[in-house]
């Protein structure tokens, strides 16, 4: 066993469930009774899918994307006491500007949720004159307001880190299009204050390892390791009959997080269950959280399911690693620092 600590907070009520005694040889199992979010789950809202989720006053919220019955996604707020049956506000969550003034998106889809220092970060793909990155900021849940658009659009599968590295606020991101990308890789961008943002770094390609041959993109926000940043994204494979999307792992350089350190050429998770394979976009495991724990080394990830359905899926941190680690394939354009 790796001798890698997670450094993360303290989570006692980590959402969980033992690895069935048939999953043998996978470092991730799913939860028994997924979806844990199924259709028409709030008045208006046909689907919840890629959804973010925190610990919060010792229970968990989250920002769920809910795809309204007119076809237009937005923001709702849920609350849940396990991180697994979760309450959802009726209304979408209304954003404000700097002066408190309504300020909604035309959209809001693939929400992270992040927490850096005392402020709750919100960030998501918006309407920016075609798809961009949209970012808010709450320290309560009541009042979330809008800070400027981080990047020019198009761009896509941004993911703040927890901390700053360096002195600056660390986002990975997907340079992408206006439509449904067939390429994409990851990038990172640092800022002073959240405001301006530079120092733009290569992190890492698409692979040859055929799931993630066509695209990848930023999934939950990386977990901090006494090595580097354990980060969960999702692969994309281009078939015949559409897009399938994985889930991947990868560890990147603890000051230097557009180096890669390992990626693992196998999937960590893709789409094999009903509600994985069948749904509005069949075959999409789309990870957008995880809730881990240091002391227990459980980790429970949040991913969308066939952009239909929210499922929850396990691992243990010492195995992840580890599994990482030993089936890790790196190129030389993801070892180095992504700067040409
Ligand atoms: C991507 C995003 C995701 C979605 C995926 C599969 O481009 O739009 O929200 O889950 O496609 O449809």
């Amino acid at each position: 066993m790796s001798d890698i600590k997670m450094i993360a907070p303290h989570v006692a009520n980590v959402p969980w469930q033992e690895r069935p005694e048939h999953i043998v040889n996978a470092p991730v199992w799913r939860y028994k009774e997924n979806p844990i979010i199924g259709r028409n789950p709030v008045e208006g809202v046909a689907r919840i899918f890629n959804s973010a989720v925190v610990p919060y006053e010792d229970k968990f919220i989250g920002v769920f994307r809910g795809e309204q019955a007119n076809g237009v996604s937005f923001i709702y707020l849920g609350r849940s006491d396990d991180g697994i049956h979760w309450n959802f506000e009726k209304d979408k969550v209304q954003f404000v500007d700097e002066d408190g003034n309504p300020f909604m998106p035309n959209y809001a889809y693939d929400p992270r949720l992040v927490k850096v220092e005392d402020t709750y970060y919100i960030i998501w793909c918006t309407d920016f004159y075609g798809a961009a990155i949209g970012m808010a900021k709450t320290t309560d849940f009541k009042t979330f307001t809008r800070i400027e658009n981080p990047f020019l659009p198009f761009n896509r599968n941004a993911v703040l880190f927890p901390r700053k590295i360096n002195g600056n606020f660390m986002m990975l991101s997907r340079p992408s299009d206006s439509g449904h990308t067939p390429f994409g890789d990851i990038f990172i961008s640092e800022s002073p204050d959240m405001l301006y943002w530079g120092k733009h770094r290569h992190v890492m390609g698409r692979s040859s390892e055929w799931w993630e041959s066509l695209k990848i993109g930023g999934g939950a926000a990386p977990i901090e390791t006494s090595e580097g940043w354990l980060l969960f994204y999702h692969g994309v494979a281009g078939t015949c009959s559409g897009y399938v999307y994985s889930i991947g792992g990868a560890i990147l350089d603890k000051d230097n997080p557009s180096k890669v350190l390992y990626r693992c050429e196998n999937w960590l998770l893709t789409p094999e269950e009903w509600y994985e394979e069948r749904g509005f976009v069949p075959n999409v495991t789309f990870p957008c959280a995880t809730i881990h724990d240091p002391e227990s080394g459980k980790i429970a990830i949040y991913y969308g399911a066939a952009d239909s359905y929210v499922g929850l899926a396990f691992c243990y941190f010492d195995e992840i690693v580890d599994y990482i680690k030993k089936h890790s394939v790196t190129r030389w354009d993801d070892t180095d620092l992504g700067r040409r």
